[in-house]
Order: structure tokens, then sequence, then C-alpha cells
């Protein structure tokens, strides 16, 4: 998995995700208000094969990512007058194996700004757009990087170390707690709210199991079960749970800038 540096501007836009990770031995509000259905079906590995895997159609949270058109816009002009862009933000979804997903709903959240259209669109191969513009420039975040997550309906990763596609009693899995938006850039969850009162929380889970995909009014810390479909030993496996899906999400953070602050450097792999 990328873990997230946000030391380094780069890699604060880059990814996201973020966690507790677990090992099984050892053992906003921006959101729409949406209400997702969190259950899942069982899953029914058989290893490594030649030929095509069969898709799932379930989101690994491994590979969630946010992209954008422009990952560095510059909202001012150079007398300093504010100039409305859009951006394209995309999220790019795939399931265990790689595959990707269609059909399914993801909603975004964000600091600052406004979703000209939607603030959710429908994956279709793996991926969808909203289009986003920058809001008030008075209320500009005051350090421009400007804070957005997407979420949807997923399961939760494993490292599936004896390759049989299933998640094992001794393998590792990352446990999820429930999306939020992170204004504060610090990479855990924050009980506050920015001056445009656009907070952290997105409450769109309660992970008591009372009332599966509606809020409760608090952020929930991950409930330590592995959420998934590929359990290889639901009744025997103390990290499995029954409810075989989870609210997934991505983290990730956007420049805005002046023409005084130059462009971010061009990323290159090492
Ligand atoms: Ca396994
Ligand atoms: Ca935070
Ligand atoms: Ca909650
Ligand atoms: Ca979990």
């Amino acid at each position: 998995m990328i873990k997230p540096d946000f030391t380094c501007p780069l890699g604060r836009i880059l990814m996201t995700g973020l966690l507790t990770l677990i090992l099984s031995a050892c053992g906003d509000n921006e959101g729409s208000g949406s209400v997702f259905d969190l259950a899942g079906s069982s899953g029914s590995g058989s290893g490594t094969t030649i030929g095509p895997s069969v898709p799932t159609g379930i989101i690994t949270h491994r590979d969630f990512v946010v992209l954008y058109s422009n990952q560095d816009p510059q909202i001012f002009d150079t007398m300093g007058a504010y100039t409305q862009k859009t951006v394209t933000i995309s999220i790019h979804a795939d399931d265990i194996f790689d595959l990707t997903v269609s059909n399914a709903a993801v909603n975004f959240a964000t600091e600052w700004g406004t979703f000209t259209d939607s603030d959710s669109c429908v994956l279709s191969n793996g991926s969808c757009t909203v289009d986003w513009i920058p809001g008030d420039p008075a209320t500009v975040p005051t350090d421009c990087w400007v804070s957005f997550t997407a979420f949807a309906v997923g399961e939760e990763q494993f490292e599936d170390a004896n390759g049989n596609d299933l998640f094992d009693i001794g393998e590792i899995f990352l446990d999820l707690e429930e999306p939020y938006l992170d204004l504060a850039g610090d990479g855990v969850f924050n009980a506050i709210c920015n001056a445009d009162l656009v907070c952290e929380i997105i409450d769109i889970v309660n992970f008591d199991g009372t009332t599966p995909g509606a809020g409760n009014n608090v952020h929930d810390i991950a409930d330590g079960f592995y959420n998934g479909s590929l359990c290889a030993d639901v009744a025997g496996n103390p990290f499995c749970n029954t409810v075989t899906s989870t609210v997934i999400h991505a983290r990730s953070e956007l420049r805005v800038r002046s023409p005084s602050i130059p462009p971010l450097p061009p990323t290159t792999c090492p």
C-alpha cells in the first residue's frame, strides 16, 4: 500500500487512504447524506489460476484513487483577481483482482469550493468524474491546499499471504475508520470545522450494526474486523465480519495558487 507522506506536498496530492493496520494474529458535514447498503456477498476464491479472474464487482480500498484534471490550478490572475476554473475530479476504482468496477456510486466532499453539477457519480469501467470550481477567494484555505474525500461502499484490503484469494486466519488486513474530510491535513480525524462551517466529520457509518449504512452523529473508529467478501472461514475466523462491506474512502489535497506561487515540480518515478 502507498503510505501517505504529509510532509511532502506531492505526497499530499497523491493519496490518502489511511488507516489502522491490524495484525489479525493479534488479536461532513460535507457528506451528501446518502445511505449505503452495507450488505455483501460471500466470496469463493479459488487461488491463482491460468485465465481471467472473475470480477467481484466490489471496490477494494487498495485501489480507490482520486485524480485531478489540473493538480495545480492558478486561481488568481497576475493582477490578483480571482479567476474561476473548473477542475474535473476523477476516481479510479478496481476490485481485489485489479479489475475495474462499474455501477457503484461514489460521493465526494470538499473543504472549499463548489461541485458544479453533482457531488456524486457512478462508476463505469472503473472511473467517473465530478466537476469542481474554486469558492469564495476570501475564504481560500490559508495553506492553499484544498482537502477532498471520495467515499463509496467497498471492502477492506488484506495481504493474501497464501495466494488463495481469500482472507485467512493470520493474514493482515487494513481496518478502516469512517470517512472524514481532513481539513487539518494531519492524517487523523479531528472533530473540527473551518470558518465556512465545513467539518471533518462525514457521518455515513454506524459500526455498531444497529443501523448499517446510516449515520450516528459521531465519527466511528475502525471496528476491529475484516469487512470484505472474501473471508475463508467466517465462522472460524474471529476477525471475519458478517457485514461484508463497509464505506471506504480516499483523501486527497489539491493545491490552488496565485501567480506568485511557482507551479509544483513534475512528478518523477524514483
Ligand atoms: Ca489467503
Ligand atoms: Ca484531520
Ligand atoms: Ca458515524
Ligand atoms: Ca473493519
